[in-house]
């Protein structure tokens, strides 16, 4: 990481009414031991948990989203997608894992529920746009998995919709079939318009 990207991570923020945190697909095959394993996926857990700690502690809104497939997923090698099979509805792979202390009262936003067609924005084809513009959230915090794929299309959606997005670097993992694809999916975020921050920028 170079001296300037670094210290857009330690910008300093707060935040406050009108923000909402997305954590994005962190479920069980996404973690180590899952069909679709991030490298160090479940190192962001307990980061998410203090974004988590600071949203609810100022009654802020949380969501997450879910891939939530069919069995017989477009997405899956045996129909001719690029992934194991993964994130099957009701299974164990597609529950958040345990180690996440996602409130009861987050907000679940389940996508990719179709069997023919994939979906990596958590916009795509669901209500969470509708849903956020209810609360009133302008301004998103993203973290989750994976950087190069459902959190980088899930911002680019964001951005595109109006919102503002403060991107957690520190609570993001990739899948990186191609090494760099995590760091090529940040810098576009960057590029379109997503802030840097982690939690050592979080002002007391
Ligand atoms: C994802 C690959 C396949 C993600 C979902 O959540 O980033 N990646 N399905
Ligand atoms: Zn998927």
């Amino acid at each position: 990481m170079n001296a300037e990207t670094e210290s857009q991570d330690r910008a300093r923020w707060q935040a406050c009414p009108g923000d909402a945190l997305l954590i994005v697909d962190v479920q069980n095959d996404f973690l180590p031991g899952g069909s679709l394993a991030v490298p160090q996926g479940d190192a962001i857990i307990p980061i998410l948990n203090r974004y988590i700690d600071v949203f609810m502690s100022q009654g802020l809104p949380v969501y997450a989203t879910r891939d939530w497939h069919p069995e017989r997923h477009c997405s899956f090698r045996a129909q001719g997608g690029p992934w194991p099979p993964h994130c099957v509805a009701d299974t164990h792979g597609a529950e958040f894992s345990a180690a996440l202390t996602l409130p009861p009262a987050a907000t679940v936003i389940s996508k990719a529920t179709a069997a023919e067609r994939d979906a990596y924005s958590g916009f795509q084809g669901t209500y969470l746009d509708s849903r956020l513009r209810a609360a009133g959230v302008r301004r998103l915090f993203v973290g989750g998995l994976a950087t190069d794929y459902c959190v980088l299309n899930s911002v680019r959606d964001a951005l595109r919709l109006g919102y503002e997005v403060l991107l957690l670097t520190d609570a993001i993992r990739a899948v990186d079939v191609r090494t760099g694809d995590g760091q090529r999916a940040e810098a576009e975020m960057a590029r379109l318009g997503a802030q840097r921050i982690s939690l050592d920028g979080l002002s007391a």
